[in-house]
């Protein structure tokens, strides 16, 4: 299928049905369905509006947009980086995968490599390819393998800038961040511990949670829905919720839809990595998707 602007999107199906589609726009995954077609990534219903304003083209805002080399704004490129507006490749090296390949997985291989203009602003040579899947339970995979393929170690930070759609964000709360120290970028990265109890939202948060476990849960109350986020390779877990007032600046964004979307990012944020020539590094993240009723205790 095709993307907006006219760019190839790859669609993955699982055997009872869940759906994920991926757009070769910036790798970033637009639609992850369950096998009852519940769409459970958040889009921006404004963003089509308003993307003509966009130059260049612009990453839509929702689903799952890939920051690389850099995440949020704190160094000398775009905020989150450039790959995330970047048209991707398909990688010949390992082409899609057969919808019933001996893991029962649906998967698509994308890669990624500088321009010459991106070199311009970064001078570093990588390959990043970049695995979606679909597994046969519906949950969805994302394995990035960044390598350095220039001659002397480069640094970089990044994040799967994940866009869960919940049904109120006044009724979800986080659990697995319990206790942990955040950076909050609403007052200049200033450390601060967290208490005891879940996460739960009344107001604006954009904090960067750093060394967190590798499995963390996001309870949507209302919809009777917990998110299981697994990561691996990826110690921060960076959350954002815009709430109203900061809304209204976001063109690409409803006055209201901060009420039914939360940015749970598993991430590389706080510190950076590095790699060697040759060196490669691995950051995986998985979504699952459960019935609060099946979760003893919630
Ligand atoms: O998810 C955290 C964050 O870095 C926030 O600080 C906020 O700026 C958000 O991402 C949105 O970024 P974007 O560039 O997509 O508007």
């Amino acid at each position: 299928v095709r993307d907006w602007n006219g760019v190839d999107q790859v669609v993955l199906r699982s055997p009872r049905g869940a759906y994920a589609r991926v757009s070769l726009h910036g790798g970033q995954v637009l639609s992850w369905r369950n096998d009852r077609g519940e769409e459970l990534l958040f889009t921006s219903s404004k963003f089509l509006d308003v993307q003509a304003i966009f130059k260049p083209p612009k990453a839509m805002r929702g689903g799952i947009p890939i920051c690389f080399p850099q995440f949020g704004n704190s160094g000398t490129l775009e905020q989150h980086g450039f790959a995330r507006n970047r048209i991707w490749a398909l990688d010949e090296e390992h082409p899609p995968l057969n919808q019933n390949d001996n893991n029962s997985k649906a998967s698509v291989d994308l890669i990624l490599k500088p321009s010459e203009d991106d070199l311009k602003c970064w001078p570093h040579g990588f390959e990043f390819r970049l695995r979606v899947s679909l597994t046969k339970d519906g949950n969805l995979s994302l394995v990035s393998r960044i390598r350095n393929v220039n001659g002397k170690p480069f640094s970089f930070s990044f994040g799967y800038h994940t866009y869960l759609s919940v049904s109120d964000i006044s009724e979800v709360r986080i659990e697995g961040l319990e206790t942990l120290d955040y950076l909050d970028n609403l007052s200049q990265r200033e450390r601060f511990t967290e208490q005891g109890d879940a996460i739960t939202f009344e107001s604006e948060v954009d904090r960067v949670y750093v060394s967190s476990p590798n499995v963390i849960a996001v309870l949507d109350h209302e919809k009777k829905r917990t998110f299981v986020i697994r990561k691996e390779g990826l110690p921060d877990v960076v959350v954002w919720n815009p709430w109203e007032k900061k809304s209204k600046n976001i063109v690409d964004f409803g006055d209201e839809e901060y009420k039914q979307m939360l940015c749970v990012d598993a991430a590389a944020a706080e510190r950076q990595i590095t790699l060697k020539p040759g060196e490669e590094w691995t950051g995986k993240l998985e979504l699952s998707e459960v019935p609060s009723t099946n979760c003893s205790g919630h």
